[in-house]
């Protein structure tokens, strides 16, 4: 057959379906990404500076707290803040919410419920809308993706008030903790920190993200997830000011030891949290949540729903 004729053949069996990666992307593109994060941990452990270093740049037209000698709010009760952040065309739209800090009481019983409800409250709102008849055809997602929780850089172990709090949050989101104000421990007591925490993770029988259901992943996502899950909890600093650095202002703090540059790798882990959050995990993350934590949420109240229709009331879930 002649050339012309395959060329032919080859154009009017052309379907066109290879376009839609482009027709994905362009229309993702066009909604852009939600985002939302929680953060918890005790009072004072750095969770508005962190988030503020991590996003720093990107915050400035935002709401949250752009200048570092604007008085720190202290955090009464869970709130929401959100931010729409914009990088090579790509929209982020990220909600960050912060919480009071939990455990600072003398009797910290059911302190995490309002953690918890909040987050259970996303799922509902999220699944209600999802039933109704006319639903839209994209629902608003405040679905938290990520709960980023604060440990105490005491060196020593966890408190038993964390292991509790990590436990129940683990069941309902995607947990990643990190070391707060890892400035204050020497790298070899963070070594051990990190050891002592992920031993004792282990033996509660706490499982944190990334899960390892090798299904879900290829081999080099389930490599990564490996190096991902040798660097948990995050040992990071936090720091809304800049310091000098070989003539150079960087993020950074002093303390009595020196100077510490918050992205140097060797000074700290916050860019591996940085890149965890923002380049290698974001929609994992997303996933995740959807695929597993709502849909354990999901499933649990349809089954509900249907008993309550065949006239069977259960008791309610508990909390
Ligand atoms: N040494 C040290 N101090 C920090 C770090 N991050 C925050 N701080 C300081 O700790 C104090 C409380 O920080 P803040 O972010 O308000 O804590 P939050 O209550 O957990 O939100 C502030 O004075 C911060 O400057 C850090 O990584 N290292
Ligand atoms: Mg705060």
């Amino acid at each position: 057959m002649a050339a012309a004729a395959v060329e032919e053949i080859r154009a009017s069996s052309y379907v066109g379906f290879d376009t839609i990666t482009r027709q994905i992307e362009h229309k993702l593109l066009k909604r852009g990404f939600q985002f939302n994060v929680i953060v918890v941990g005790q009072t004072g452990l750095g969770k508005s500076t962190l988030i503020n270093t991590i996003f720093a740049s990107h915050l400035i037209d935002s709401k949250g707290r752009l200048e570092h000698d604007e008085p720190i709010r202290q955090t009464t009760e869970i709130q929401a803040v959100s931010h729409v952040i914009v990088e090579n065309g790509v929209k982020l739209r990220l909600n960050i919410v912060d919480t009071p800090g939990y455990g600072d009481q003398i009797n910290n019983e059911g302190c995490w419920d309002p953690i918890v409800k909040y987050i259970k409250d996303q799922h509902s709102s999220y699944l209600r809308k999802e039933l109704t008849a006319q639903r839209d055809r994209y629902i608003q997602d405040t679905r938290i993706h990520c709960c980023l929780f604060f440990i105490n850089p005491t060196g020593h172990s966890l408190r038993p008030i964390d292991v509790i709090v990590m436990k129940k949050l683990s069941e309902v989101v995607n947990v990643v903790p990190v070391i707060a104000k890892a400035d204050s421990l020497t790298l070899e007591e963070r070594l051990k920190f990190k050891e002592r925490i992920r031993a004792e993770l282990v033996y509660h029988n706490i499982k944190l993200y990334p899960f390892d259901n090798t299904d879900d992943y290829d081999e080099e996502e389930a490599q990564l997830n490996e190096r991902i899950r040798d660097i948990i909890p995050f040992a990071v600093v936090g720091s809304e000011r800049n310091v000098i650095i070989d003539g150079k202002a960087v993020r950074g703090r002093k303390n009595r030891w020196g100077v510490i540059n918050v992205e140097d790798e060797s000074h700290c882990e916050f860019v591996y949290l940085r890149n965890f959050l923002t380049r290698t995990h974001l929609q994992d993350l997303i996933e995740t949540t959807a695929l597993i934590h709502y849909e354990a949420f999901r499933s649990k109240q349809l089954l509900l729903l249907k008993n309550q229709a065949a006239g069977n009331p259960s008791p309610p879930p508990a909390q």
